[in-house]
C-alpha cells in the first residue's frame, strides 16, 4: 500500500528519515506552501522567497530521483499543512503517513493529537538524526544537573562526534578558545565580498507571487541572492571555510558599519531548511584546520556554535516546551519599540540592526544579542513580543532555535536556564566591540545627560529595577558595588532617564 511522505519546508534534505524508510515510485511525497506556515508570524519577504524556492527545487530534485510529488503551490489556496495532506490522502487511498519530527511544538503537537484522527490513518513520526543529540540523550544529560551550561554540553558533543578531539583530550589542550576571539574589527584583513546566487525562474517566479501577497510584511524582497540548492549551499560553505573561516574567530564578537556579516559564515538558513546537515559543516572546518588553512582558535569557535549551541538550544526548547513560552520571571512587558519594524532612530547601533535585518533577512549573533537584544532586555520588553519579531524577521528563524535564544539567552525570561546571567550591557560594550558610535547623535560617554547613549541609563536602569534577584550574583556583584558607589543625585538623573526612555521608547 502507498504511503505519503510529509516533507516540510525546514526538511529539504535527501537523507530525511523519513525518505530514508520509505520507497521511492512506490510511496508518495507530499509538500505544500500553506497559508497556516506563511502566515503564523508575518516572516519577512526574503525568508518566504528562500523557503517556496528551496522546497521547489527540492520537489524537483525528487522528481528527479524517481519519487512521485504531490507538490502544492500557495495560489492553490490550501490553508493548512494538514488539508493538503488530507487532499492527498482522499486520492491515493494511502494507509498511512510518515513524517519526521518537526521543530516546532505547535505543529509537533498536530501531528500526534490531530492528524491521525482527521485523517484516519496511522501517522508515524521519526525523529530527526540530522542533529546530533537525540531528544532522549539531552534529557538523560540535563537529569538531576543543578544547573544546565552549555560548555559542559558541549565537550559531550566533542567527545561524541570526535571533532578536533586528540584521543580523549581536546587538540590544543583547551576545550574553548573563546577569550582569543573578541577583537575589535580595524579594517585588516578585508572582508571577503558575500557570494550571490542569481535568482532563477523558479527564485523569479516565487519573488513575484511573494511581492504581492506579503507586501504588508516588514522586510525588503529585492535583491535575492540566498542558494536554493543544496548544490549552491555547498558552494556558500566552501566560500565561507576559504573567504572567512581563518578570521572567525578573532572577530566574532566584532560588528562594522561597512562590513554587515564580517566573517560569520552565513549558513544559517541553509542548516535549519536542511540544505547543509551540521556534522558535514563542521567536518569541513576541521579539515581545514588539518590543512592548515585556518586556525584552531576560529575551526573551535565556529565549531562550537554548531555542536555546541545549536544543539544545546533544540536540546532547552524540546525539555521545556510548551511550559517555557509562558516564562517571563523578569515581568518583562513595555512594548516593541516602533524601531524594530523599520521606523526612524537616532541611535546609530539599532539602526544598523535593523537595517541589515529589513535588507538581508539576515543579522549576526553580536547585533541580535547585543544590539536589538540588549535594548529589549534593558527596555524589559514583552517577551512574547520579542520573540514573535524575531522569529518573523529572519531567514533562519524557527521556533526551535529562536526561541531559547530570545527568552533565554536575550530576555533571561527563564530565570537563567539557558544562560547563568543576563547579557546586558551598556554603550561601552557597544563602543568597544564596533565602530558605530563614532556614527551616533547620542554621546556614549555619559549616561545622565539629555543626548547620552540611551543603552547607558538604560542599563543601570535595568541593574537598578532588578537588584534584588542580580545583586547576589557571583558575576554581577562587581557591578552593583559600582552602582552603590556612584553619587546619589547622579543616580537619581540616570534613574529619571531611565524612566524616561522606557516610557518613550518610539523616541529613541
Ligand atoms: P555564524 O556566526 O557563522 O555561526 C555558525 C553557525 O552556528 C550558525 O549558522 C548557526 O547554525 C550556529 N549558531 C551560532 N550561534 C548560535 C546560537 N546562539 N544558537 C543556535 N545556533 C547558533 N539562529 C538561528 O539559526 N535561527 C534563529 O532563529 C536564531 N535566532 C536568534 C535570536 C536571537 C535573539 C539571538 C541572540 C540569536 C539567534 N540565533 C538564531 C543564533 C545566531 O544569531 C545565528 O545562528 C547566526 O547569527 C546565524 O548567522 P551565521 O550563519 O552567519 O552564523
Ligand atoms: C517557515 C515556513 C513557511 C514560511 N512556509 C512553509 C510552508 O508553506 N510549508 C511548509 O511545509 N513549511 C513552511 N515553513 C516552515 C515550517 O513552518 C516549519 O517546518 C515548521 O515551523 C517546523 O519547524
Amino acid at each position: 500500500m502507498t504511503r505519503l511522505v510529509v516533507v516540510l519546508g525546514d526538511q529539504l534534505s535527501i537523507e530525511l528519515a523519513s525518505l530514508r524508510h520509505a520507497t521511492a515510485g512506490k510511496d508518495r511525497i507530499v509538500m505544500a506552501e500553506v497559508r497556516e506556515e506563511a502566515r503564523y508570524v508575518p516572516h519577512h519577504p526574503k525568508k518566504i522567497i528562500f523557503l517556496f524556492s528551496a522546497m521547489r527545487h527540492f520537489a524537483e530534485k525528487l522528481r528527479g530521483l524517481g519519487w512521485q510529488v504531490d507538490y502544492y503551490y500557495y495560489d492553490m489556496g490550501y490553508g493548512s499543512l494538514l488539508e493538503a495532506v488530507q487532499h492527498s490522502q482522499q486520492k491515493t487511498m494511502a494507509s498511512e503517513v510518515l513524517i519526521t519530527e518537526c521543530g516546532e511544538y505547535r505543529l509537533q503537537n498536530a501531528f500526534r493529537q490531530e492528524w491521525p484522527t482527521a485523517l484516519k490513518v496511522p501517522v508515524q513520526i521519526l525523529h530527526d538524526d540530522r542533529f546530533i543529540c537525540p531528544h532522549e540523550e539531552f534529557q538523560a544529560w540535563a537529569k538531576g544537573r543543578r544547573q544546565l551550561r552549555m560548555e559542559y554540553f558541549y565537550r559531550e558533543m566533542r567527545r561524541k562526534t570526535g571533532l578536533l578531539m586528540n584521543g580523549s583530550e581536546p587538540e590544543g589542550g583547551r576545550w574553548n578558545f573563546d577569550s582569543d576571539n573578541r577583537a575589535r574589527y580595524q579594517g585588516d584583513p578585508p572582508c571577503p565580498t558575500a557570494l550571490r546566487f542569481a535568482p532563477d525562474a523558479i527564485t523569479q517566479q516565487v519573488t513575484n507571487l511573494v511581492k504581492t501577497e506579503f507586501k504588508d510584511h516588514f522586510g525588503d524582497p529585492e535583491h535575492f541572492a540566498l542558494a536554493v540548492t543544496r548544490e549552491h549551499a555547498l558552494q556558500a560553505l566552501t566560500h565561507f571555510i576559504e573567504q572567512s573561516l581563518p578570521w572567525f574567530g578573532d572577530y566574532q564578537d566584532a560588528m562594522a558599519s561597512d562590513h554587515d556579516s564580517l566573517f560569520h559564515s552565513l549558513l544559517s538558513p541553509y542548516l535549519n531548511a536542511g540544505l547543509l546537515l551540521p556534522l558535514e559543516v563542521c567536518q569541513a572546518a576541521e579539515a581545514a584546520w588539518q590543512q592548515g588553512k585556518a586556525p584552531l582558535n576560529a575551526v573551535e569557535g565556529f565549531i562550537r556554535q554548531i555542536i555546541g549551541w545549536r544543539e544545546y538550544v533544540r536540546g532547552i526548547y524540546w525539555l521545556t516546551m510548551p511550559s517555557y513560552l509562558e516564562n517571563n520571571v523578569l515581568n518583562s512587558t513595555a512594548p516593541l519599540p516602533a524601531l524594530y519594524w523599520g521606523a526612524p532612530t537616532k541611535m546609530f547601533c539599532a539602526s544598523q540592526a535593523i537595517r541589515v535585518t529589513r535588507e538581508h533577512a539576515h543579522a549576526h549573533h553580536i547585533q541580535r544579542l547585543m544590539v536589538t537584544g540588549n535594548l529589549a532586555l534593558l527596555l524589559g520588553v514583552d517577551v512574547e513580543e520579542i520573540h514573535r519579531w524575531y522569529l518573523a524577521v529572519y531567514a533562519d528563524a524557527y521556533e526551535w532555535v529562536e526561541l531559547p535564544n530570545t527568552l533565554g539567552m536575550v530576555m533571561h525570561a527563564d530565570g537563567g536556564l539557558l544562560a547563568s546571567k543576563p547579557y546586558a550591557a551598556s554603550g561601552k560594550y557597544v563602543q568597544r566591540m564596533s565602530d558605530y558610535c563614532g556614527h551616533c547623535h547620542y554621546k556614549v560617554g555619559t549616561a545622565d545627560q539629555s543626548d547620552s547613549c540611551p543603552l547607558n541609563a538604560l542599563y543601570w536602569h535595568f541593574i537598578d529595577r532588578h537588584s534584588k534577584r542580580f545583586k547576589n550574583h557571583p558575576r554581577m556583584a562587581m557591578i552593583y558595588r559600582s552602582w552603590e558607589k556612584m553619587d546619589q543625585q547622579k543616580r537619581q538623573r540616570i534613574i529619571m532617564r531611565g524612566n524616561w526612555l522606557v516610557a518613550n521608547s518610539d523616541s529613541l
